[in-house]
């Protein structure tokens, strides 16, 4: 049985990426579905959201240190670039997104 758990739901985006971030690394893991505003939720995450993922005694909420860590803490392919700048323009891209693109798309839409 795989010791990498993904706590989420199938559908979510968030949940997709961790889970993508983990088949490109080679990092076999299961996915364990878990209800929104459940006790069994709350007591995995802070505030009631998902993914979460638990490796051992690692357990990691927000999909960007997930991603992270499943990056860094396995052996695989990298998911990162190597260089400084390579980097940023990842971190600007991934930001931009979360903090400008996707607000002014929810008042497009
Ligand atoms: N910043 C979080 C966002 C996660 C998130 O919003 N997940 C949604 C599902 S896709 C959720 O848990 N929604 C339930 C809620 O907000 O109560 C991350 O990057 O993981």
């Amino acid at each position: 049985m795989a010791d990498v758990i993904v706590h989420g739901v199938a559908p979510s985006t968030y949940t997709r990426t961790v889970r993508l971030a983990c088949e490109e690394k080679g990092v076999s893991h299961r996915l364990e579905p878990v209800e929104f505003g459940s006790d069994r939720l709350r007591s995995l995450h802070p505030f009631g959201k998902i993914p979460i993922l638990e490796h051992g005694k690692v357990r990691v909420f927000e999909t960007l240190a997930i991603t992270r860590y499943v990056d860094e803490a396995f052996k695989g392919p990298a998911l990162q670039p190597a260089d400084a700048r390579g980097r940023a323009v990842m971190d600007q891209n991934g930001s931009a997104r979360r903090s400008t693109i996707s607000i002014r798309a929810r008042f497009v839409a």
